[in-house]
Order: C-alpha cells, then sequence, then structure tokens
C-alpha cells in the first residue's frame, strides 16, 4: 500500500501550486493537538513528511513541543486505521467495506430511534473536531436523527470558564484578547494552569512579561515546571481556589486597592460580591486553602500595584464542582481593581483541545445553535432552522450534559455515535462509563485510531485526520485559522464530513451535508451570522491571506463602511481586504457583551468540595497532565518518542505521606475512592502537598487515574470534579494479600 506519509499532497484551497516533481511540497498548517494551534509546514517528499519552522505564524513563532514535532508518526498505517470494522459473529471486530460498515450503522441508529423514539440515539462530540465536523455532527444530530441527546467531551475541559464568563461579561471568548498581551501586562496571576507541559511555546510569554519587568503568580497544589518559574507561588489545597479568590478580593478592599471609578462606570452589582468577600478574612481564608496570610498579602500587592494585570485560568479552578463560582470569584477580584474591559488587563480561560474554541461555538454542546446561539432562544432556532431548511418546531430542545449522557446510556440513551472522543480513559467515574457503553445496544465510532472507545464499538469508522484534510480552527485566543491538507490520506479512510454525509442519506436526508469543508464552511458562515461568535465575515480566502481572523468577524454589507480597526498588536496578522471587518482581537474595550454593556459581579461565597478527607479517605487525589501524553493517550501512546519519555502512569505524593504509609520511590500503590481503584507506581516529590496526590489521566486498565474520579457536576456548567476526590493511599500488595 502507498505509504500516505509519502504520498503527493493535495490541491486544496490556498495549498501552494503544485511543485516541481523533486522538490518536495511545503505547506502552512497547524498541529493536530493542543489549543495553542501552533503553525508548523509539513514537507511531504519520498523520505516521508517532514515538520519544519513556520516562524511567521505569530502564536508560536516556529516552536513546538515535542508531541507537535511528532505528530508525522500517527499519519503512519502502522499507527492508525486504515480500514471500516463491525463487529462479526464470532464477536471479534473485522475488516469490512465502507459500504458494509456505513449501513451497519445506519442500521443500529435506525432500529433504536424507532423501537425507543429519537432520543435513544446519542451523539458525543469533542473539541478536537474542526469548526465543520462540529457543525455538521450538531446538524446531523438535530436534523437527521432528530435527538436531543448530543454533547461532547469540551464540557469536561472549560465548560465552567465558558459559563463563568458568560454570566460575568455576556460572552465567552477563551482569551478576550490576544496571546501577546500577556507579555506586556504587570502581573499575571495563573491559576492552576501548567503550560511549561501544556503549551510549552506559550511559556516564552510568560518569559517575556518576567523580561519586561513584570510579575508572574502561579496558584498550584504542585510546585510544578511553571511554578518554579513564578515570582509567587501559592500552593492551595485542591478545591479551595473559590476561597482564595475571596481572601485576595478581602484584602484588595482591606487595603484600598479597589477601583471606584471602574466599578462604577462599567461593572454592576459590587455591593452584594463585596459584602460576601468582606466575610472571608484572610486567616480564614488560610484555614481553609492553607495559603499563609503574608502570601495572599504579596499576592494583592504584586496584582494591584503593577500599571495592568491578568488573572488567567485553566483546569485547575475550573474542574471541580464549584467551577463556575470559582471563575466568577477571579473574574470579580478583576472588576473590583478595574483589570478588565482594558488594554493588558483582563480576565482569560486558557482552552484545551486543538478546537476546544470553536468546537463549542457552532452546536455539538447539547444547548447550543451555531454561532454560539442558545437552543432555547425562539429566534436563533428560527434562523438556524431557516439556514438548515427545516421547520424551526422540529429541532429539539437542549440535552443531556456529557457525563449526564454517558450515565444514561444503556437506560434512556441506547445507541451512540462517537466522533472524537476517548470516554473509555477520559470520562470521570470511568468503570461505571465503561460499563454503561459496554450496555449499549449499539455503538458507532470514529476514530483514526483504535481506541479503548472504539474498541468497544460494533462499528469502526476510520477517518482522516489533520494534515490528511483541510478544515478551519479556533484557537485559544479566538483566532480562526485554516489548516490545510498537506499529505493524501490512505486510500480506505474516509472524511469525518463523509461519514455524516453517507450516514445521512442512508438516513433519509440527501441533501444538506456536503462532504468539501469549505462549502460546509460557507453555510456555517450563514448560520453563525448575527450571533454572538459571528464568523460571516470569515472566509478560506482570508484565511489564507492572514494569519487567523479573531471573532466575531461580521460579513460588512456591500457598502456599509467597515469597522473601526481594532489595534491587533503582534498578534492580528496580516491586513484584511480593505471593505472587510477586521476581526475582533481584543473584546470589552468599550463595553461588555451584557444587554446593558456593563460586566457583573456575581456574589458567590465559598463552599468545601463535594467530598472532604475522612478517616477512611483521609488524602485528596487531584490529576492532570504530563508534557508527553495527550489526553486519554489514543494519539501519542502511540507515538514511539513520546512513550519513551512518559512510558506509564505514576502517583506523585510527597516524601512525608509515603513514609507514613511506608512506600519507597517506585512501589506500587493503590489510590482507593468511593468509585474504585487505580494502581501506578510512587513518584515521590517535595513539589506536592503533603494532603494531596497527583496522576496524571492518560492511560487505560489498572493505572487509569478515572477510574477513581468523582463524577459530581457543577450545577451551571455541568463539569465534574476531576480535580479534588477524597482517597486512601496504600502499597498496593497490602490490598492484594
Ligand atoms: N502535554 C499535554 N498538553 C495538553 C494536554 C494534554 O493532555 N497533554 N491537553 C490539552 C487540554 S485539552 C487541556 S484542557 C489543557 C489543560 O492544561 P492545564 O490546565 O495546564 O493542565 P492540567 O494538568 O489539567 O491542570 C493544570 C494544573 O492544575 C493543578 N491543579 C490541580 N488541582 C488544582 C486545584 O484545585 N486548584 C488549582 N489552582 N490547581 C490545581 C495541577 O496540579 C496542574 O498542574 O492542556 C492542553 N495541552
Ligand atoms: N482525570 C481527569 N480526566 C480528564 C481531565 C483531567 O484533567 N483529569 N481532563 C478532561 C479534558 S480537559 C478533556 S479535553 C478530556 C479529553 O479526553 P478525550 O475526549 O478522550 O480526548 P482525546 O484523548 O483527545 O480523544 C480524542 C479521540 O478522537 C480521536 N480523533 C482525533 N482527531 C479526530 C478527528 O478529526 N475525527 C475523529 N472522528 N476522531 C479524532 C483521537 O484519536 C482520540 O481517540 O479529558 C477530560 N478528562
Ligand atoms: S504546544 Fe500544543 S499546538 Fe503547540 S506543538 Fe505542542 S501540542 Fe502542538
Ligand atoms: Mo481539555
Amino acid at each position: 500500500m502507498q505509504s500516505p506519509t509519502s504520498a503527493a499532497p493535495a490541491r486544496t484551497p490556498g495549498s501552494p501550486a503544485a511543485p516541481h516533481p523533486a522538490a518536495p511540497a511545503v505547506t502552512a498548517t497547524h498541529c493536530p493537538y493542543c489549543a495553542l494551534q501552533c503553525g508548523m509546514n509539513l514537507s511531504a517528499g519520498s523520505g516521508g513528511v517532514q515538520v519544519l519552522e513556520r516562524t511567521e505564524f505569530p502564536v508560536n513563532r516556529g516552536a513546538l513541543c515535542g508531541k507537535g514535532r511528532t505528530a508525522p508518526a500517527l499519519l503512519s498505517p502502522a499507527t492508525r486505521l486504515t480500514e471500516p470494522l463491525v463487529r462479526g459473529a464470532s464477536g471479534q471486530l473485522e475488516p469490512a467495506s465502507w459500504p458494509d460498515a456505513l449501513d451497519r450503522v445506519a442500521e443500529g441508529l435506525s432500529r433504536v430511534r424507532t423501537a425507543h423514539g429519537p432520543d435513544a440515539c446519542g451523539v458525543f462530540g469533542g473539541g478536537g473536531l474542526t469548526n465543520e465536523k462540529a457543525y455538521a455532527l450538531g446538524k446531523f444530530a438535530r436534523v437527521v436523527l432528530g435527538t436531543s441527546q448530543i454533547d461532547y467531551n469540551g464540557r469536561f475541559c472549560m465548560s465552567s470558564a465558558a459559563a463563568g464568563q458568560q454570566r460575568a461579561f455576556g460572552l465567552d471568548r477563551g482569551l478576550p484578547f490576544p496571546l501577546a498581551d500577556v507579555a506586556r501586562t504587570g502581573c499575571v496571576i495563573l491559576v492552576g494552569a501548567n503550560p511549561a507541559e501544556t503549551m510549552p511555546p506559550a511559556v516564552r510569554y510568560l518569559t517575556e512579561l518576567k523580561e519586561n519587568g513584570g510579575r508572574l503568580i502561579v496558584v498550584d497544589p504542585r510546585r510544578t515546571r511553571t511554578a518554579e518559574q513564578a515570582d509567587l507561588h501559592l500552593a492551595p489545597r485542591p478545591g479551595t481556589d473559590l476561597a482564595l479568590a475571596l481572601g485576595l478580593l478581602h484584602l484588595v478592599v482591606a487595603e484600598g486597592h479597589t477601583d471606584e471609578a471602574f466599578i462604577a462606570a462599567r461593572t454592576s452589582g459590587w455591593e452584594q460580591a463585596r459584602a460576601v468577600a468582606m466575610a472571608h478574612w484572610p486567616e480564614y481564608v488560610e484555614r481553609i486553602t492553607g495559603v499563609p496570610v503574608p502570601q495572599l498579602r504579596e499576592a494583592v500587592r504584586l496584582f494591584c500595584t503593577a500599571p495592568e494585570s491578568m488573572v488567567l485560568t485553566a483546569r485547575g479552578p475550573e474542574q471541580q464542582s464549584k467551577g463556575t463560582d470559582t471563575v466568577a470569584a477571579w473574574i470579580n477580584l478583576c472588576l473590583a481593581t478595574g483589570r478588565a474591559g482594558r488594554p493588558r488587563s483582563g480576565y482569560g480561560c486558557l482552552t484545551g483541545q486543538g478546537n476546544g474554541q470553536g468546537g463549542r461555538e457552532h452546536g455539538q454542546k447539547a444547548d447550543q445553535l451555531p454561532g454560539y446561539r442558545k437552543l432555547t432562544d425562539p429566534a436563533a432556532r428560527r434562523h438556524v432552522a431557516g439556514v438548515w431548511g427545516v421547520d424551526p418546531d422540529r429541532l429539539p430542545g437542549p440535552g443531556r450534559s456529557a457525563y449526564e449522557l454517558l450515565d444514561a446510556l444503556g437506560d434512556d440513551v441506547r445507541a451512540l455515535l462517537v466522533m472524537g472522543s476517548n470516554p473509555v480513559v477520559s470520562a470521570p467515574r470511568a468503570a461505571h462509563v465503561e460499563e454503561r457503553i459496554r450496555s449499549l445496544d449499539f455503538l458507532a465510532v470514529a476514530d483514526v485510531v483504535l481506541s479503548e472507545t472504539a474498541a468497544l464499538a460494533d462499528v469502526v469508522l476510520p477517518v482522516t485526520q489533520w494534515a490528511e484534510e483541510t478544515g478551519t480552527v479556533t484557537n485559544l485566543e479566538g483566532r480562526v485559522l485554516l489548516r490545510r491538507r498537506a499529505v493524501a490520506p490512505p486510500p480506505d479512510v474516509r472524511s469525518d464530513l463523509s461519514v455524516l454525509r453517507e450516514l445521512a442519506a442512508r438516513l433519509g436526508v440527501s441533501k444538506g451535508f456536503p462532504e468539501d469543508p469549505e462549502e460546509v464552511f460557507a453555510e456555517l458562515r450563514r448560520a453563525s451570522a448575527g450571533g454572538p461568535a459571528d464568523y460571516s465575515g470569515i472566509s478560506y480566502r482570508r484565511l489564507t491571506d492572514e494569519q487567523g481572523v479573531f471573532w466575531p468577524c461580521p460579513e460588512t454589507p456591500p457598502g456599509a463602511a467597515a469597522a473601526p480597526r481594532t489595534r491587533t498588536g503582534s498578534g492580528g496578522g496580516e491586513a484584511p481586504p480593505p471593505d472587510a471587518h477586521p476581526g475582533t482581537p481584543r473584546l470589552f474595550l468599550e463595553r461588555f457583551a451584557t444587554d446593558d454593556g456593563r460586566a457583573r459581579f456575581v456574589p458567590v461565597a465559598h463552599r468545601p468540595a463535594a467530598e472532604e478527607p475522612d478517616e477512611t479517605y483521609p488524602v485528596l487525589l487531584t490529576t492532570g497532565r504530563v508534557l508527553a501524553q495527550y489526553q486519554s493517550g489514543a494519539q501519542t501512546r502511540r507515538v514511539k518518542e513520546l512513550n519513551a519519555a512518559a512510558p506509564g502512569p505514576f502517583v506523585q505524593l510527597h516524601p512525608r505521606l509515603a513514609a507514613r504509609i511506608g512506600v519507597a520511590e517506585g512501589d506500587r500503590v493503590a489510590v482507593v475512592s468511593r468509585r474504585g481503584r487505580a494502581v501506578a507506581p510512587a513518584r515521590l516529590s517535595s513539589g506536592i502537598r503533603a494532603d494531596t496526590v497527583f496522576m496524571p489521566f492518560h492511560w487505560p486498565g489498572e493505572g487509569r487515574a478515572n477510574t477513581v474520579t468523582n463524577p459530581v457536576l457543577d450545577p451551571v456548567s455541568r463539569m465534574p470534579e476531576f480535580k479534588v476526590c477524597a482517597v486512601r493511599v496504600e502499597r498496593a500488595e497490602l490490598a492484594e494479600e
């Protein structure tokens, strides 16, 4: 078979002209993994696919982490799926033809729909899917299956930050400013984010911040590689960020750092928020968080004496059963000090997946329609139904959130289509989720590799990936980018868009599911027009010429003057066509996106984590990432270099805790919660609180961290509490004897 890594480049919109046969073609594209969406050049020649620097792309300026550098390994037929698989009479997955496999999926879904109604068919998407795929998947669920039961893994990612920003600002875009602004502010509080491992090329903005005289404060229960670079490291108990932020706000007020003019002119709700914060005395906050009062004072001093400052959160404070309120508390701190809606100041969230931002804007979320519209808004339903050519009354209402959907499998929801996620490894209380998935009447998975979830499917559809297809993604800055096809896929894999088109046709909808991503994007533009995330002024053409366009970017009506240009700084890219809207690198500079234009303080109070330590489960578990593995590991565990760097799970614990339970470096330890038990080698480190252990979640099997995690949900965002649960930690042999 022809190797996809040596295949000729395909001609796609924006790809360079056909190269000289001897010269390897070079295509400017983007990494398949995280939300930074680093620019890279791919050279496809007889020697295979090489990753080359793409220094002119402003976000990473040529730098890549090891995952990006080794990404071409995923293109190899030895790594990835190359043909459809169906479960045969023997119970094994066996190769099948595409028509057969697609027929089986259509039959499986129709059977369940006929027997149990449309809501018995579920769809589970992913924040790694391109905008076009996310859009088509949401449309497929609502128009073809007629189901309300669609959600996606982004619910596990930045949903609390999204909900918090919506409440405070009336709009959520990961960062409301280009990442480059971080280097030009005076002080950054980085809360529960470890970019040194999760977005290494972004660390240079923190380095530049310090070179420019700015200060960095890191809030993390572990002294991470990121925390090591901080001027001040606060190490709270997991699950206490809300109290910490309130304690800081208390000190802001007590020490006279509030910006009364800003509060009066641009916010509402201060009195109530202030009253709650004043009840959170520094000593009380020290008791809850374990952060000493002098450190709280120092943080307030650094944050407030800088002329401008920012708070950036990531999964640490967000993946909690009070993540939305915690984000509100950090936003309150910014608002009270006038650090929002101004140049080089503000609150931002570091989104996670390649299209974590765009993936939540175009309709694969349970309550959303394209353009970040609400499924419950009659005007939004009319607009999108108009674009889709269907009766608005026939669009289903909001469905269940991701964990609730997984929990309902086998009961109310009996068939599932998964596209772009591996919940067997990544969902909370994963043993239960796996058992629910096994109890389905029918499971179809479209994936690039045989993930742990795909391995349970009745039908596995092998699909094309990043470098084999063109599509748009929206990075953590809200910058819409064109990821270009650079190589031809193996002959027997098809795109997700083609899968949806074929399934729609088999289920009786023969129009409205084009396979060409540019055609899908053209429809997405219309569907998003006038919505909060307006993409209507963005085209593949513009994305080819410019270094991304920041939404909102409405289409300027012919003859109308273009909106005034916003200063773009070094993050903005080249000039757009003269009559086009320039996009919006910076939000909220004049007004917030609420009805009255004012940002809203939300009066939030501390509450404990859902599970506090007790005699049986005396230790806290928190979870997260390591540099060389990505998410459920479905992709990166298949890359030799990455596996060598991070070969398996571990339990990070403090030497004092290790001594107490009689564990030495490398011993197998069991981490046991009310949900289950995970076992992995001990890694002793004084860089973690002694009341807390940490496990990365990238592996299946006995070291699967999510066997242990707590699926309790945030009441607003429906985010599970991945970052804190109560556990017992013991030598694995003890329990096995
Ligand atoms: N190498 C790598 N990079 C990735 C990914 C990956 O899987 N691997 N995934 C991508 C995705 S989708 C995402 S969402 C991002 C996530 O990026 P990050 O949010 O940076 O990653 P995490 O490791 O989940 O969590 C960050 C830190 O939160 C800390 N933490 C744990 N509990 C708490 C707490 O209660 N409070 C506070 N303040 N901190 C706490 C952890 O110790 C950890 O160091 O990374 C993206 N980049
Ligand atoms: N304990 C714990 N658990 C967590 C977290 C945590 O911090 N702690 N973090 C959570 C977060 S933030 C996230 S984002 C989730 C992520 O967890 P998952 O949703 O499991 O994410 P991935 O491992 O990236 O899975 C993506 C799957 O889609 C496939 N894929 C990639 N590209 C495509 C494509 O274009 N089309 C299709 N059809 N498939 C594709 C990949 O091969 C892979 O199998 O994990 C969550 N789980
Ligand atoms: S930081 Fe993220 S986008 Fe950049 S190379 Fe690494 S994984 Fe890819
Ligand atoms: Mo994520």
